[in-house]
């Protein structure tokens, strides 16, 4: 899919045209947006439907990505590389006067998903068409996108996100492909004459599930994949059975907001009809197309995998086996047998709070059928298991115990794999929260350490970085993540150490303009950008951030002589609305950040900037400028982090405890080109047996660490008392969850060795370069490859090309 300038020009005409009768002149940069998103997706449409149909003839295995988050960003910029029409179309738009940056800014960001997640699903969806691998996204289309974050007087402030308020070109409805899916009402087996049982579902609540696709555009191979999201209507013929506003209100609901919490389960009514709603609508219309295709349901296996992107969509296994017995007739140990083949699960987090339990009078309100069908997956697994283990282990297994559903056992026990999302965090799977399933099923387990897409990451992110790449690499990278290792050829070349300096200057000038435009505040564009972006969490510690911003802050005030490396601390965090503590921790950020920043005698040497709303284009716009990345997670907590390898990606150095896939990058670019500090994941677990970490100790026997805490407290920080008051008892009053005191002193050192390395140039240039070489392993091409030969046990499809040229012969 090429085109000329001439040609794009013309056709970008016509369709203005077209589309509101307006010349380039007349139009708005919304007009000039709306055009060009119709004309790219009426280009790549023809591929879409070729890529069906290509699945559909020759018969491949498919999957089906389940996800109730999605997180793609913006998506024009993204959809013109992989199409091969960036350059063409910036270059024509710029000879008609039109700036393409302005425009893709009027772009609002999809945001359907939380952080890690949702992100990581988007980035598989790249992948996946990029590889030109058979697979699909399944998930909910929102209203209401995760919420806008406001600052007001220093607070988190949250505004909702009506992205759909104009349209959305991307998306396609198909009414033909609706489908109806049941909640509430009352199920039970009636027996028949003849003696055999059947199901009925009585007085279900009826919901019509419309589903609206979205192409997902593979990088120049001709593969378009679909993103399904569903959304949900009173069906025409129940209009009846819809009296009172709140029944309708209930619809309505359902697929309007995504909940704002990613890792504390919110346990509402709501949330899990959200999850039923797509695992539901998603399963049948599956099943509904491969019946429709001629496949024969006993070898579905061969044709379809399911993947279970988190607990989320646990329900994908009894909403698999309902249609297998209850519609299609087939016996429970064949339907069993074809479920635990297709479906697979990945974990992505072992914080207890996260994982999701149910009551079981929820579940069997919202859907009675398919709690009944959990009850049956139950006993039979108990009864199966019982007398070749322990009955403590079958007790701490099942899915159903003390009237709770714990839908990660749901997840394991359903599926042919489970895996984490590094190597440390699969490794406390095995070992230490999922054991006894480890003990049970050993073949199941498996790691598939996170990717990023590294056409967003780089390619569209950093075009200054991505340009200095082709003239010193090459341009093979740009297919093949790995082929960044060239680039330890020239580790010791100077004149390309310097062009990355500058390439480097070049971002963190724009980003100092954007601070300066969104914020107010000036920037010394020479000092360390120092990064932490991420959700505000206690686990990944901005507070220790914080301290040692404090600490550094005491000093000068202390001796006003003292020179430092200068540093900017550059933060994006948003906080679940209900979360109390983060969000303290934001107001306090904020208010220091007042302080500091408006101290004349601190002058260039520290500024604090807190964005706000940090989203898929606003790491976009931050990551490419980075010099330090943050990556301070209490080790064990962090399942993975993928911020780490996006500011890898971009040059920045990891300043990390070895949590997540740090591990991992750490082993990538060795020791000399990573900062490690703070306990390893086995000194946590210690104090964790041993029960023996005293936070008071700390404070006690550092005079450094005491006048930080109480500069929490002492009115040092203006207008935070409260917030300061909160952040210090949960460090003294209840002893520290997250060790940040324990970490305090390692962690001022391990900043203190970062400024020192800084004021090297030509080594930090280098440790740099190293970093951006070996970032190609981190790879989502390579990850999905893995995926797929491992997991879903899919290859990658023909391209169109190809179907075009076996059928011309
Ligand atoms: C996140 N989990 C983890 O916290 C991250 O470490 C990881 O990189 C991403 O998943 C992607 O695997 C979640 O977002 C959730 F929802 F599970 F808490």
């Amino acid at each position: 899919m090429t085109i000329s300038k001439e040609l794009f020009k013309e056709k970008f005409m016509d369709m203005l045209t077209e589309k509101y009768a307006l010349s380039v002149e007349e139009a708005s940069p919304y007009d000039l947006y709306t055009t060009l998103a119709t004309l790219i997706r009426a280009t790549y449409a023809k591929d879409w439907g070729i890529t069906r149909r290509a699945y559909n003839t020759t018969h491949e295995k498919q999957v089906y990505y389940f996800s109730i988050e999605f997180l793609p960003g913006r998506m024009m910029k993204s959809n013109l590389l992989n199409m091969g029409w960036l350059d063409t179309v910036e270059a024509s738009l710029k000879d008609l006067g039109i700036d393409l940056e302005d425009i893709l800014e009027i772009e609002p960001d999809m945001a359907l998903g939380n952080g890690g997640l949702g992100r990581l699903a988007s980035c598989f969806m790249d992948s996946i068409a990029s590889e030109g691998l058979p697979g699909n996204g399944n998930g909910i289309r929102y209203k209401y996108g995760l919420f806008k974050q406001k600052f007001i007087d220093g607070y988190q402030v949250e505004l909702p996100n009506e992205w759909l308020s104009r349209g959305n070109t991307w998306e396609v409805r198909r009414d033909s492909k609706a489908v109806t899916v049941k909640f509430n009402g009352h199920a039970y087996l009636k027996e028949l004459e003849d003696g055999s049982l059947v199901p009925i579902h009585e007085n279900p609540t009826v919901v019509r599930a419309i589903p609206y696709d979205t192409g997902m555009v593979g990088y120049q191979n001709g593969t378009v994949n679909t993103l399904r999201l569903w959304d949900a209507e009173i069906p025409l013929e129940e209009e009846i059975n819809y009296r009172s506003i709140q029944q309708r209100r209930e619809i309505e609901d359902l697929t309007s907001v995504l909940y704002p919490d990613d890792s504390n389960e919110a346990g509402r009514r709501l949330r899990l009809m959200q999850e039923y709603f797509f695992v539901s609508a998603g399963t049948q219309s599956i099943i509904r197309h491969f019946k429709a295709n001629g496949y024969n349901l006993n070898n579905i296996d061969e044709y379809v995998a399911i993947h279970i992107n988190d607990t989320h969509p646990a329900m994908c296994v009894p909403e698999f086996m309902r249609i297998l017995v209850d519609e299609e007739q087939m016996n429970w140990e064949r339907a069993w047998a074809l479920t635990i083949k297709v479906m697979s699960y990945t974990n992505h987090t072992i914080l207890a709070e996260a994982l999701e339990k149910w009551p079981v009078e929820m579940l069997r309100s919202v859907q009675p059928r398919i709690y009944q069908i959990i009850e049956e997956i139950d006993r039979r697994f108990v009864e199966q298991m019982t007398g070749t283990i322990d009955w403590g282990i079958i007790e701490r297994t099942r899915i159903i115990s003390n009237g709770i559903v714990h839908m990660a056992h749901l997840a394991i026990i359903g599926s042919h794999s489970t895996n984490g999302v590094a190597k440390l965090h699969s490794d406390l799977l095995k070992n230490v929260v999922l054991h006894d399933f480890y003990r049970l099923y050993p073949s199941r387990f498996n790691n598939k350490t996170n990717g990023i897409a590294e056409r967003r990451w780089m390619q569209l992110a950093n075009p200054t970085l991505s340009h200095l790449l082709d003239e010193t690499i090459g341009t093979s990278w740009r297919f093949e993540a790995s082929d960044l290792y060239l680039l330890m050829n020239y580790k010791d070349d100077k004149k390309v150490l310097h062009a990355l300096a500058k390439a480097k200057q070049v971002n963190k000038t724009r980003l100092a303009k954007f601070i300066e435009k969104e914020t107010g505040v000036i920037v010394n564009d020479h000092a360390i950008f120092d990064v932490q972006i991420k959700r505000l969490h206690a686990y990944k510690r901005q507070l220790l951030n914080l301290l040692h911003i404090i600490k550094l802050y005491l000093d000068l005030k202390e001796d006003p002589k003292k020179k430092i490396q200068p540093r900017v601390f550059i933060f994006g965090a948003k906080a679940a609305p209900s979360y109390h503590y983060a969000k303290a921790i934001i107001k306090v950020i904020n208010e220091l950040a007042n302080l500091i920043n408006n101290d004349e005698s601190i002058k260039d040497q520290l500024k604090i900037v807190f964005l706000e709303n940090y989203s898929v284009s606003l790491a976009e716009k931050i990551i490419p400028a980075a010099d330090v990345s943050e990556q301070i997670s209490l080790a064990s907590k962090e399942a993975s982090g993928t911020s780490n390898m996006k500011l890898m990606l971009n040059g920045a150095i990891t300043l990390a405890t070895l949590d997540g896939a740090n591990i991992e990058i750490r082993d990538a670019v060795g020791d000399d080109n990573i900062v490690i500090f703070g306990l390893t994941e086995a000194e946590v677990y210690a104090y964790y047996e041993q029960a023996n970490y005293r936070a008071f100790e700390y404070y006690e026997s550092s005079v450094e660490l005491r006048k930080v805490i109480d500069a929490l407290i002492d009115g040092t920080i203006p207008n935070s008392s409260q917030e300061g008051i909160e952040i210090y008892d949960s460090l003294l009053k209840y002893n520290d969850e997250f060790f940040v005191l324990r970490d305090f002193a390692d962690y001022v050192a391990a900043q203190e060795k970062v400024a020192h390395l800084y004021s090297d140039q030509e080594k930090w240039l280098k440790m740099s370069l190293i970093n951006i070489a070996n970032a190609g392993r981190f790879s989502a091409d390579d990850t999905v490859k893995k995926y797929a030969e491992d997991i879903w046990r899919i290859k990658p499809n023909k391209t169109p090309q190809q179907v075009k040229d076996e059928t011309h012969d």
